[in-house]
Formats: structure tokens, C-alpha cells, sequence
């Protein structure tokens, strides 16, 4: 085949959010909107380009298949050596980074929107990652996008159809050039990995039960997306559970009309399950599986900030640790700080990264970092360049099987020995972008005047007296790059924190993030509800910020 030169039209607005350029399918499906944005990574990658492999794969999503055989036809165009696709376009995040660097391919391009809502109404998603398999950082995404905002046209081979749905390895003369396009099973190298990085046997005995212990029970949510291949092949083939034990295990196009976002309230299913059900431990991860939600028995909650600290205080449960070491933690700023106080209790080092995972990639290349987590309910490790949903799991089920406790018993202890740091996120989604950004202009005004650092701000009897306010800005401390207005702080005498974000993962309008967290380390208040126990500090949060004049909004969305 021959590829061609196809004129097109700049798009504005084709910049990459905090996880790659995310938007409704009806802008995907502007005529060369898709193709501008795939030669635009393509270009970015500049010398590397010409004779490269890349990974292409996503959540299943609705368009996802038409975007591979995109991909492939100016992949192909663009000199690309090889493509490694997963079969059906079907590869979880997770999996792309794992293969990426199991190949030493020069990166992968990944479609998905994520936990977003899929389907032809819904949202769509192009990200690229580089060949560490960690999402692009902002040099080059940057650069992808400086190239969006110049482009005259795109190369495609319009001739090359690809059958993606049967595992085949096909070659291609392109322009006279060789051309590869390996379609693969969607599972393997991913289990392979996981296989070496937990005791598989252990798990199994837990899950199966063994002399004198009862089988431990899960319930495993996949909310129709990415992650059912996964939970079948793992859950099912490998650790033996039941068919009951795991559900919404089919991709849909649309995830079933589910918003796939695994928390308390788009995970509602699971909680009531699990509330009324026979469980020990219930599951749940996001569209294109880096995200989890880990629940005990009788849907105990464990928030995503606890869930990491727990991990870190336990991490010699998982070989893979045992053969590694420790070499640090980490969480994004707005993260609560409970995996702090594991660090410093046993001498490891903490760093604090802006959001989104692209930030922790770095320190994890330079042989900082462990084990690292967001408060958005991603978890994960150095053993690839993503938060990973199901590693997670299958990490919380090792900590289970070596301490013998149940997830509620794992947290008691651990807030006895470091206290609890309780958090809640509150979301205000699809705000009017105006609104939104007037409110942000005007928090950042009232907290840089000079006599807000000092001030004590009271509601319902409490007070509380500022000890930092900024908008949070970070210096990479491997290459010393920065980045800037991160988020909104303010920072308390007793620890307490406020934080104030923009969402860049929303697809239109704005979403308002608002974080808080304090610490306790009285015992009688560990069982006391996240949202009594900081409900003060909400409301200060709440009242600073002007939020219901700026927005018109009574109530959030979303509560975490
Ligand atoms: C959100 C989360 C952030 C996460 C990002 C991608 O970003 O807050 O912690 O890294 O989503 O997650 P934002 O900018 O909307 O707050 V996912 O599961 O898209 O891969
Ligand atoms: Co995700």
C-alpha cells in the first residue's frame, strides 16, 4: 500500500488534561479531529518516530475500535515499525504500561476516558504514554499539543483493514517499508506480571479457605468495563473463585449506562451487596482499570488515603516488595496524609506530587519510590508507570492473608498505632466555567493578602488558625522541572488542611474539587463518620470560598 497526504484544519483546544485529551464522542468525531491528534503524538515522538513500536489499546469504550483502526492507518503512514494491539482494541491502562515496558516499546497510545461515561452521548479519550509506560508528562504533552495548534495535514495508508478481533501477527508493505501489526491476547502479559509480583497460592488459600479457616469472601465489581477479562482470567481461572463472587464483567461500549467510577456513590451496587451480603471484601475499579474501591465486610469503607498507608505498612505481605525493598512513598497534594505518618515512623521517604499520575513517574525511574496513591482512588507501585485497580486488590488480599485480620480489624490497628487522618473530597460537576474560575480568581486573592496567613477561621464554636496558604506549585526533584498552580492550600496550625482544585479530567464545563483533612489521634474518635468529624471545617471551606454565590450550588455531586 501507498500512504497519502490529507490536508485538515487546525482544532483549537486539543490539550491534554491532567490523563490526555478528553471530550465528548460527537468532538472526537469531527471530521480529522481523531487523525490531527494521533499525527500530533506521532510527531511529538520526533527521531524516535521512524521505526518504532508502539502499544495500542483502551477500555472498550464506544468509537475505541474505529480509533485503533485510525491509529493503525497513520501509524503506518507516519513509519511506525509496529503496532503491539490488544485483541478488540481491549487493554487496560494497567496493561498498556506493563507491555510498553515488558517490549521497551517507545510508548503506547491508550483510548480512554477513564471513569467517565461512555457510549455515542458520552465521552471518549486519546492518551499518550511514553516509553516508560507512564502517562506523557508536560514537556511533551506540551509539545503534542503546540504541534495540534500548527498542523496542515496528516499521512494515512487508507488501505490497510485490520481484523483486531482475532489474535494475528499481519505485515504490510507500507511506501515500500515494513509494517507490523501484532494483535494480542489482551490478558497474558499483564497475569504473567502479577503472577510474579504476588504469591497467587496464598491468595488462593485465603479465597478458598484451608484447614480450619473458612473460605474468605469477595465480591469483584468490574462496572462493565475494562477490567473483566482481567477478573475472569485472575479471579476466576487462577484464584478459583466463584461466578457469583464476580460481576459486570463484560466491556460495554456504553458500561452498561454505569458512570464507571468505582466510589461510594457510582458504586452504589457493590455497597448495597456487599451491606446485605455474606461478604469479607468487595472490589471495584474504574473504566479502564487503574482505579479501585476496596470495602470490608458489611461495605466497611476504606478510604483511598487509608488504603495506601495500609499498603505501606504492610508491604513485606507481597514478594515482590521483599525482593525490591522499600524505597519510598508518595502522594499526590490533595491526598490525605496518613501514609505520611507510616513514613515517618519507619524511616521512609515521602514525596508530595501535584495530581495525576504523570508526576510520580519520575521519582519511580530514578529509584525513589515504592509504593505511591491518589485520593482519587488510585493505588500503585513501581512495578509499572500507572495506578493499577487490580494489583490493589490483590495487594489488600496478600496484606489479608498474611495479618489474618478482616479489613475492618487491618484499620482499628493501624489508626491505634498512627492515628487517623480523616479526609473528604467534595465534587460540584459541570459547573459553568465562568462561575468556577471567578470563584478560583477570588479564594486565591483572599488568601495571598498578607493577614490571612495568622487568621483564625471559626464556625460552630471551632476554630482554626492559618499557618500556610499558596497555590500549590512543585519542583521535580529528579529533573527540575515545575509545575505551577496546582491547587489552591491552605494549611492549618493543627494540620488541618483546605484544599480547592479545577478538575482537568472533565470533558466540558468545570468541576470543582474541594479536599479536606485533619488528623486525630484520640482513640474514641476513630470510629466517628469522616463527614461528622470534618463537617466544620467544610462548612469554613464552604463559606471562604463563596461557593454557593459563585456556582448556584446548594449540594455537591459527588461526596468521597
Ligand atoms: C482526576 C483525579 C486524579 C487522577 C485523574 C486521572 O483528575 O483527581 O487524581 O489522577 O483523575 O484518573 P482531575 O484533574 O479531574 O482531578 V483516571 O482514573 O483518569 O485515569
Ligand atoms: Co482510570
Amino acid at each position: 500500500v501507498t500512504s497519502r497526504t490529507i490536508e485538515t484544519r487546525v482544532y483549537d483546544g486539543q490539550k491534554p488534561g491532567t490523563s490526555g485529551l478528553r471530550k465528548a464522542v460527537k468532538v472526537f468525531t469531527q471530521e480529522h479531529y481523531t487523525e490531527n491528534f494521533v499525527q500530533a503524538i506521532l510527531e511529538a515522538l520526533g527521531n524516535q518516530l521512524a521505526g518504532c513500536t508502539l502499544v495500542v489499546g483502551g477500555d472498550g469504550r464506544y468509537y475505541g475500535k474505529e480509533a485503533v483502526g485510525k491509529i493503525i492507518r497513520i501509524a503506518a503512514a507516519n513509519r511506525v515499525r509496529k503496532l503491539i494491539v490488544g485483541q478488540n482494541g481491549i487493554l487496560s491502562t494497567p496493561a498498556v504500561s506493563t507491555i510498553i515496558r515488558k517490549y521497551k516499546t517507545q510508548g503506547g497510545i491508550v483510548l480512554t476516558a477513564s471513569h467517565n461515561p461512555g457510549g455515542p452521548d458520552a465521552d471518549f479519550g486519546i492518551k499518550f504514554n511514553c516509553e516508560n509506560g507512564g502517562p506523557a508528562p508536560d514537556n511533551v504533552t506540551n509539545k503534542i499539543y503546540e504541534i495540534t495548534t500548527q498542523l496542515k495535514s496528516y499521512k494515512i495508508a487508507s488501505d490497510i483493514n485490520v481484523d483486531i478481533d482475532k489474535i494475528q501477527t499481519i505485515n504490510v508493505q507500507v511506501d515500500g517499508r515494513e509494517f507490523t501489526v501484532d494483535v494480542i491476547d489482551s490478558v497474558n502479559d499483564y497475569l504473567e506480571h502479577m503472577k510474579d509480583i504476588f504469591d497467587f497460592s496464598s491468595i488462593k488459600s485465603l479465597l478458598q479457605g484451608s484447614s480450619g479457616r473458612p473460605a474468605f469472601k469477595v465480591l469483584i465489581n468490574g462496572m462493565n468495563g475494562v477490567t473483566g477479562p482481567y477478573i475472569k482470567r485472575i479471579f476466576s481461572n487462577e484464584l478459583g473463585v466463584d461466578d457469583s463472587s464476580i460481576v459486570n464483567t463484560t466491556p460495554l461500549e456504553n458500561f452498561g449506562g454505569l458512570h464507571p467510577d468505582p466510589n461510594l456513590t457510582y458504586a452504589k451496587d457493590l455497597v448495597d451487596a456487599i451491606k446485605n451480603g455474606p461478604h469479607d471484601f468487595g472490589a471495584a475499579f474504574d473504566g479502564d482499570g487503574d482505579r479501585n474501591m476496596i470495602l470490608g465486610k458489611s461495605a466497611f469503607f476504606v478510604t483511598p488515603s487509608d488504603s495506601l498507608a495500609v499498603l505501606a505498612a504492610n508491604l513485606n505481605s507481597i514478594p515482590y516488595f521483599k525482593k525490591t525493598g522499600i524505597r519510598g512513598y508518595a502522594r499526590s497534594m490533595p491526598t490525605g496524609a496518613a501514609v505520611d505518618r507510616v513514613a515517618a515512623k519507619t524511616g521512609v521517604k515521602l514525596f508530595e506530587v501535584p495530581t495525576g499520575w504523570k508526576y510520580f513517574g519520575n521519582l519511580m525511574d530514578a529509584g525513589h519510590l515504592s509504593l505511591c496513591g491518589e485520593e482519587s482512588f488510585g493505588t500503585g507501585s513501581d512495578h509499572i508507570r500507572e495506578k493499577d485497580g487490580i494489583w490493589a486488590c490483590l495487594a489488600w488480599l496478600s496484606v489479608i492473608a498474611s495479618l489474618g485480620k478482616s479489613v475492618e480489624e487491618i484499620l482499628l490497628d493501624h489508626w491505634q498505632t498512627y492515628g487517623r487522618n480523616f479526609f473528604t473530597r467534595y465534587d460540584y460537576e459541570n459547573c459553568e466555567s465562568e462561575g468556577a474560575n471567578k470563584m478560583m480568581q477570588y479564594i486565591e486573592t483572599e488568601i495571598q493578602k498578607s493577614e490571612f496567613v495568622g487568621s483564625k477561621l471559626t464556625s460552630a464554636g471551632k476554630t482554626y488558625v492559618v499557618k500556610l496558604a499558596d497555590n500549590y506549585s512543585y519542583v521535580d526533584p529528579v529533573d527540575g522541572s515545575q509545575a505551577n498552580k496546582q491547587g489552591l492550600r491552605i494549611l492549618f496550625e493543627d494540620g488541618s488542611r483546605i484544599i480547592y482544585r479545577l478538575s482537568g479530567t472533565g470533558s466540558s464545563g468545570a468541576t470543582i474539587r474541594v479536599y479536606v483533612d485533619s488528623y486525630e489521634d484520640d482513640p474514641t474518635s476513630f470510629k466517628k463518620d469522616a463527614q461528622e468529624v470534618l463537617k466544620t471545617l467544610v462548612d469554613i471551606a464552604l463559606e471562604l470560598s463563596k461557593l454557593r454565590e459563585y456556582t448556584g450550588r446548594d449540594a455537591p455531586t459527588v461526596i468521597t
